[in-house]
């Protein structure tokens, strides 16, 4: 790159101007005139309209990373759930207003071509949006960084229910076009697989490794503008897309063979097709690790070639780079770094440990064993022979380390060994990542403590100073200056509009929480969204729902530790109760359910459970007096989108995982920055916002960490609260006997089975302490002046969890980087 490319202007920023630009994006892009515009190309010019306004400063930020060479950011992350682009450009860019009058004048809706966008669902759940949310603020506080991922084909897939089940469906989200992004052939980059390793002896007599590939795959680059919040920079997040070679590299392949090669390029776009659609449960394919592989060899690479000035020495790359490695999914970067240095660069082995050491830092996203990434030896071997031999010898010597420091336990060795013997001979990907990052974290107070003392214990002991907490966060211009205007309105009327970027000015709310004038205002927001959902579920799935009821909200993944569960067992209770008068309706608090979750496609339980909540809606839905007072909607294909109106919108916020299981969650926090009061137990991050909000304005329930241990030491027996407690017999009966599958007491058999026998995540045990604190909700409910009370205090406490917050723990504790100073 030159360090004088003039820069291009931007189109005024006035409505004039925009009009200007859009029309002339309508004729020379979209070929096309307004008359004949669909609906799409309305928005397609809509959106290069927007693009152009941040084209200097993407331009300007790019120029000056290169320029400073400062210390930058790359952010490893398989996912990035990025939600719709456009919305997001407008505010970062301060173009609301402005597009909205340039589209009137030219008779058009502004929110009408923003529901044409279809969002890129890149990501599984919290994990994706979490990069989506970090990268978000990197920019807005001017940190030179990089986001690196995959440009999957096709995203997380489209929930349709059948019968109430899911049945999956492709997203071909670039279908309509792809306005947000930049195609650079011209960069593409060769990635190597397979083949095998050869010893020779260098010039210098050394004895040395080669790897002698069999097959490569190329990685086109599509950058994505990240726009920083009205601060005049954008940075990049670079997605890579796989094609086929053109033409076979005879050097490369002298030695492979020729026709697993050629059979090989006709798959080699596979590898950017598609989204894994599990999370917590990895599935261990092999397309899978060609994922992963693909994506950080051409991301480092990358960032060689094109990010470091000619001639840079690789020994200094501490200084100028840290890879932030996003779970386990991207950890096979390390061996590949490795490899460069030592086997292209000609580094001692030494000298490239000591650089990839300083290079790397992991995240750690979970607490559940089955989450925890491993590649059996024998693919990594097939796949990445080269990279197989390094994380041995990474693996021999870090042991020899562990066999000095305990004096030869060989039972500690064992334990903490990269490579698990049982049940097959596997890398254990988050090992190698906590022994050669610099750093390792998890992702709330409490979840750093558990992987500190259990997870990763015998490495806590090892290196206690590499273990460090940073508390997940959101970015409030996503999930509260976009999704809640009205909201975002009251409180910049009340403090100005500083909290945007600086989320703990929200405290200076407290005292409006005292001031019934602002209550009342708050109380008109929260009913304004109830009125918008209530209008985008209408619209988009025919679910009518009662705006004056209390919209109880469980939105996230499917799994069985986040308990969508217990919340029906509530569910049924309720209904139990009012169908059997032991519960008069008028003395039941009118509710609307809202439940939000995809299940993986593989997980069984999961579904079956989804169809269960379906059934259940069903059933309550059609009883006349039930329906008066309870209500069940689930949406089917819960996203970003949906987020944006849904939790705008909540009343009370389910948070009811056992403690101890959710690593941190991320929508709680969304929910409490809303408005939402929250019903949660003692885990991941709900600890903290229960601290941070106060006890009297969060609902707290169930086991602790310590005691949910304690219980399943001695042997969970859940059929003994179900024996022992009535309701919660009652209410089991009721599914057990088929009175939510037409009588079919078949059909949820496998629920009401496992429950009773084996329960792994403690719903019996947690049941009663459940509906007791459903109990204090209601109470609580009845005097809506107390509960917006609580409400504006949730949001006045909880400027703690923006992502800003979360990015200076990084730069601070882990990445020892600092924002660039202006240009
Ligand atoms: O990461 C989630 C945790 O479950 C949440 O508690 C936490 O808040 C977020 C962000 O830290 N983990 C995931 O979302 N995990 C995945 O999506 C995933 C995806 C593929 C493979 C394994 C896990």
């Amino acid at each position: 790159m030159t360090e004088t490319t003039p820069l291009i202007t931007s189109p005024e920023h006035s409505v004039e101007g925009f009009v200007r630009e859009y029309l002339r994006e309508l004729n020379f892009s979209q070929g096309t005139v307004l008359e004949r515009a669909t609906a799409n190309d309305r928005y397609l010019a809509l959106a290069r309209t927007v693009r152009h306004y941040l084209m200097s400063r993407w331009m300007q930020t790019t120029v000056d990373q290169y320029r400073t060479q400062a210390k930058a950011v790359a952010y490893l992350s398989a996912e990035y759930l990025l939600g719709r682009q456009l919305d997001n450009a407008l505010i970062a860019s301060d173009l609301e207003e402005i597009a909205a009058e340039a589209l009137a004048s030219l008779g058009m809706d502004l929110d009408e071509l923003r529901a044409v966008e279809v969002e890129p669902g890149l990501g599984n759940g919290g994990l994706g949006r979490l990069a989506a949310c970090f990268v978000d603020s990197l920019a807005t506080m001017s940190v030179p960084a990089i986001g690196y991922g995959i440009r999957y084909e096709y995203g997380i897939f489209r929930q349709r229910f059948v019968d109430g089940r899911q049945v999956e469906e492709p997203d071909n989200w670039l279908a309509g076009g792809a306005p947000w992004e930049f195609a650079h052939p011209e960069h593409e980059v060769a990635v190597a697989f397979g083949g095998r390793t050869e010893k020779y002896t260098d010039d210098d007599g050394r004895e040395r490794s080669r790897w002698l590939p069999g097959w490569q795959v190329l990685g086109v680059p599509y950058n994505y503008m990240v726009p920083g919040y009205r601060n005049g920079r954008v940075n990049t997040l670079r997605l890579w897309s796989a094609r086929a070679t053109h033409a076979f590299d005879l050097k490369t392949f002298n030695y492979g063979d020729y026709a697993e090669a050629v059979r090989s390029q006709t798959f080699a776009e596979n590898i950017s097709k598609v989204l894994y659609p599990e999370d917590s449960t990895p599935q261990g394919k092999e397309l899978r690790l060609q994922q992963q592989y693909f994506f950080v060899a051409c991301s480092i690479r990358d960032f060689i070639d094109q990010l470091l000035r000619p001639g840079f020495d690789l020994h200094d790359l501490p200084d100028r780079i840290v890879f932030q490695l996003n779970d386990t999914h991207p950890v096979i970067a390390i061996p590949e770094l490795m490899r460069i240095l030592v086997d292209e660069r000609g580094f001692e082995w030494d000298d490239a440990w000591q650089v990839t050491q300083r290079c790397f830092a992991y995240t750690c996203h979970t607490l559940l064993p089955e989450a925890l990434e491993v590649w059996p030896v024998e693919l990594v071997g097939r796949l990445l022979p080269r990279h197989l031999e390094i994380i041995y010898r990474i693996n021999e010597e870090f042991l020899a380390q562990v066999r000095e420091r305990s004096g030869g336990d060989e039972l500690l060795v064992r334990r903490m060994s990269i490579i698990a013997e049982h049940p097959v001979r596997s890398v254990r990907m988050a090992y190698l990542a906590t022994v050669a990052g610099s750093k390792v974290n998890g992702v709330a107070e409490l979840h750093s403590q558990l992987l500190r003392d259990k997870v990763l214990a015998d490495f806590a002991a090892f290196w206690p100073e590499k273990f460090t907490n940073v508390t997940n966060g959101v970015t409030p211009r996503r999930f509260v200056k976009l999704a809640n205007p009205g909201l975002s309105g009251l409180i910049t009327e009340a403090i100005g509009d500083g909290w945007v970027t600086d989320l703990d000015r929200l405290r200076e709310l407290e005292p409006f929480a005292d001031d019934a004038e602002f209550r009342r205002r708050f109380r008109e927001v929260k009913a304004g969204n109830k009125d918008r959902l209530v209008s985008l579920l209408g619209a988009r799935d025919g679910i009518e729902i009662d705006p004056a009821t209390m919209l109880d909200v469980m939105v996230k993944r499917l799994h069985e530790y986040k308990r969508q569960l217990l919340k029906l067992l509530h569910v049924v209770t309720l209904y139990d109760r009012i169908t059997s008068g032991e519960l008069p309706v008028d003395q039941v608090t009118p509710r609307t359910v809202v439940f939000g979750a995809k299940a993986a496609p593989g997980y069984v339980m999961a579904k079956e459970i989804i169809a269960l909540i379906n059934h259940v809606g069903a059933v309550v839905d059609a009883d006349p007096d039930v329906s008066r007072v309870l209500r069940v909607a689930f949406p089917a294909n819960y996203n970003v989108t949906v987020a944006e109106t849904l939790i705008p919108a909540a009343d009370l916020s389910e948070q009811i995982s056992l403690a101890g299981k959710e690593a941190s969650g991320t929508g709680n926090m969304k929910f409490a920055l809303n408005g939402a009061l929250t019903i949660g137990t003692d885990d991941g991050a709900n600890v903290e916002i229960r601290k941070l909000v106060g006890d009297d304005n969060f609902f707290l329930f169930g086991l602790t960490e310590p005691e949910a241990s304690a219980i399943a030491e001695a042997g969970y027996r859940p059929a003994a609260y179900y024996e022992e407690n009535p309701s919660l017999r009652r209410a089991l009966d009721l599914v057990a006997r088929g009175t939510f599958s037409g009588g079919d007491a078949s059909v949820f058999e496998p629920i009401v089975s496992n429950l009773l026998s084996e329960d792994r995540f403690m719903v019996l045990a947690d049941y009663q302490a459940y509906l007791d604190a459903q109990e204090r909700v209601e109470r609580a409910y009845a005097d809506p002046d107390a509960w917006s009370r609580s409400a504006v205090l949730n949001v006045a406490r909880s400027g703690f969890f923006s992502s800003d917050r979360s990015m200076r723990d990084y730069l601070d504790r882990i990445w020892r980087a600092a924002p660039l100073t202006s240009s």
